[in-house]
């Protein structure tokens, strides 16, 4: 073809738009170029023409002396990236440790389309003040950033980089700079920091102290512990713990799986606490101990410094070391009672729980249950009996009864028991003891040696009570109120009270010292009980002043045992009959004054608020020495009258003392003309 005669420049941004040399267009901007060896052309110089991390095209179309189009091509593309990229560190930590191999490994970002092309770390040891060189293997007074693409890595994203070297000297102290530079050249400004860097190479040290090298157990292990440091300036930060259960083959602990499953090492944080560190919980394993040979187990705790400095694990097992060997046997069953507690409860018939408790290493619980017998005392009497599950046998018969229990839920290492007793089957008023062995029905060997037990009261019967003051219908004053009581032993009287009600339904209340609606336990009368006697008093009643005249009042008297049997006096109601009676004579009756020719008898009518019990009469003869009648003869002098009780025979008095008739040998000592 022909020469060129001219070349048309196109610059498209990304969203289609064309530079014309002052702005975007949406069509199409052909800019002429300067035609020479090559071409070139000024697109102007506006601000913010080009916006950063946009990618842009370059097309052109050239054109012959013929105006002959060669037709526009896509000639060139870039970024406008005028945005530094960043690095950041991350190992080691600001303020960290570096172990010997320890590689400076970070992150890089560049905000798109920018790439990052580089990253260069600066390495200064600041006991010494110098950098460290790669290109020159050497430290330096002058800082050195060393590339990480020339020794080193930067991940095919540009995201990650690691330098390859590792000067570090055991003991010093480094302050470690990076920094980013992108495709465009732009470099990070701000370093990223990880000052005061300790390099440790010295390994931590850890050992195992409980349970000890070469111990044979029996008893449950819940944890392991020990011991753990790291020299200064390193740090200790954690204790793995591992655990191998030697077999064919010999497997690792998995919690995972929660199985003795893994070919592969696993490792558990252990606790730290200072010099000491304890693995329990989840981060010990279930260990199997289902052989009367024992199991043997290998325990590895390996402390972890900051800079990763590991525990060599050793190659035997040694006396505090990281790595012990210890023997696992099926522990002793174990079992606990829960009900009855210790504080020998009384309990009802038929309200009595069943008997429970807890166990360990145990595939089932027996249980020994004793009854005193009537004597109420443990081995003496040849009448204790021991439960059999349906009833009752001597003890002196079966010395060393068990009976299984009626509920066992749960595993052998860990379970809870039940034993229940139909309630006909108690001895009513009667003290046991109960003890429980665990069993391991496997290996019996290691059956439980029975505690002491626990001991109980089965309390069939509700106190015995009754009110016995007020005594009568009738009183004049109530200075105290009385019962009997008493329970059958070795029932315990727990809850007694009077109460004192009046008409109006409302009870003595001790608080209010008036009567007030029940309230307890102001309206519970609590009385001293002293050798079967209940007996409570208050100055409102000794003075009288809690009682009003002819008003009725009823007292109510129980008492709860300590099983909750409760005993209920028969309620006894009174009246106090403070106003005095009267009482009226209707024989003798002298209507002329005349005087009589005989007196059979002398009688008469009472009357008071409420029934009166009583008439009394006094005859006293006035002639003569005037004497008192004494029942026989006129025999009392003196001016105190002789009271004759009129309900002696055979004189007679009326229910309720309403009318009378005194009538007892006076007619043979009245004296004619007497009077
Ligand atoms: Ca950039
Ligand atoms: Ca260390
Ligand atoms: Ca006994
Ligand atoms: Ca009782």
């Amino acid at each position: 073809g022909s020469a060129v005669a001219s070349v048309n420049v196109y610059v498209r941004r990304s969203n289609g738009d064309y530079w014309d040399t002052a702005s975007w267009q949406g069509d199409p901007q052909p800019l002429a170029a300067t035609v020479d060896a090559a071409w070139s052309r000024d697109l102007g110089t506006i601000d913010d023409m080009f916006a950063d991390g946009e990618y842009y095209r370059v097309y052109t179309e050239a054109f012959d002396n013929a105006a002959n189009s060669e037709g526009i091509g896509l000639k060139a593309g870039f970024v406008y990236d005028v945005k530094p990229p960043t690095a950041t560190i991350t190992y080691p930590a600001h303020l960290g440790y570096i172990s010997p191999t320890g590689r400076i490994t970070g992150g890089s970002y560049d905000s798109p389309n920018g790439i990052v092309s580089d990253v260069y770390v600066v390495i200064k040891d600041t006991g010494t003040g110098k950098y460290w060189s790669v290109a020159g293997s050497s430290w330096s007074d002058t800082s050195a950033a060393n590339s990480v693409i020339s020794s080193g890595t930067l991940s095919p994203g540009a995201t990650w980089w690691q330098l390859g070297a590792t000067p570090w000297q055991n003991g010093a102290f480094y302050d470690i700079y990076a920094y980013a530079q992108d495709r465009a050249g732009n470099y990070q400004v701000v370093y990223a920091t990880a000052a005061d860097i300790k390099a440790d190479f010295n390994l931590p040290s850890s050992s195992i102290t409980y349970p000890i090298n070469g111990a044979d157990l029996w008893t449950r292990l819940n944890s392991v512990s020990g011991s753990a440091s790291d020299a200064a300036p390193g740090q200790l930060t954690t204790v793995k713990v591992s655990y191998l259960k030697v077999g064919s083959p010999d497997y690792y602990w998995d919690s995972a799986a929660m199985a003795w499953d893994s070919t592969t090492e696993i490792f558990y944080d252990a606790t730290i606490d200072g010099d000491t560190w304890q693995a329990a919980g989840i981060s010990t394993p279930t260990w199997v101990r289902d052989q009367d040979a024992g199991i043997i187990y290998k325990i590895f705790a390996k402390a972890v410094d900051a800079a990763g400095n590991e525990v060599v694990k050793p190659g035997s097992p040694a006396d505090n070391s990281a790595l012990i060997q210890i023997r696992l046997r099926p522990p002793f069953a174990l079992s606990a009672i829960t009900t009855p507690d210790t504080s020998v409860p009384h309990w009802r018939p038929d309200a009595a729980p069943a008997l429970a408790g807890t166990s360990d290493f145990a595939s089932t619980v027996a249980v020994r249950l004793v009854d005193y017998g009537p004597d109420l005392t443990e081995g003496t009497g040849n009448d204790d009996s021991v439960f059999t599950g349906s009833g009752w046998v001597s003890t002196t018969t079966e010395p060393s009864l068990y009976v299984g229990v009626s509920v066992f839920t749960g595993s052998y290492d860990s379970a809870s028991w039940q034993l229940s007793v139909a309630p006909g089957l108690w001895n009513g008023n009667r003290k046991y003891r109960v003890r429980s062995k665990g069993v391991n029905e496997s290996f019996p060997a290691y059956n439980e040696t029975p505690g002491p037990g626990v001991e109980f009261i089965i309390d069939s019967s509700a106190p015995a009570v009754a009110v016995t003051m007020p005594d009568r219908a009738y009183r004049v004053a109530l200075s105290t109120l009385s019962a009997s009581i008493s329970d059958v032993s070795p029932g315990t009287l727990q809850t007694t009270y009077f109460r004192v009600r009046n008409v109006e339904s409302k009870y003595w209340n001790w608080q209010a010292s008036t009567f007030t609606v029940l309230s307890y336990p102001y309206t519970d009368l609590a009385p001293a009980i002293n050798a079967g006697i209940a007996s409570y008093t208050t100055d409102y009643f000794l003075t009288g002043a809690a009682w009003e005249a002819d008003k009725a009042y009823t007292v109510e008297f129980q008492s709860t045992d300590k099983a909750g049997n409760t005993g209920i006096a028969g309620e006894v109601a009174f009246t106090l009959d403070i106003a005095s009676p009267t009482a009226g004579i209707a024989v003798p009756y002298d209507a002329n004054g005349g005087g009589l020719r005989s007196l059979g008898s002398i009688s008469g009518t009472a009357y008071d608020a409420w029934r009166s019990t009583a008439v009394e009469v006094a005859i006293r003869r006035l002639t003569g020495t005037p004497r008192w009648f004494g029942g026989a003869t006129f025999s009392g002098t003196g001016e105190t009258p002789l009271w004759l009780d009129v309900k002696n025979s055979p004189s007679f008095l009326s229910p309720d003392a309403t009318s009378w008739i005194y009538n007892s040998g006076l007619e043979g000592q009245l004296e004619s003309g007497g009077r």
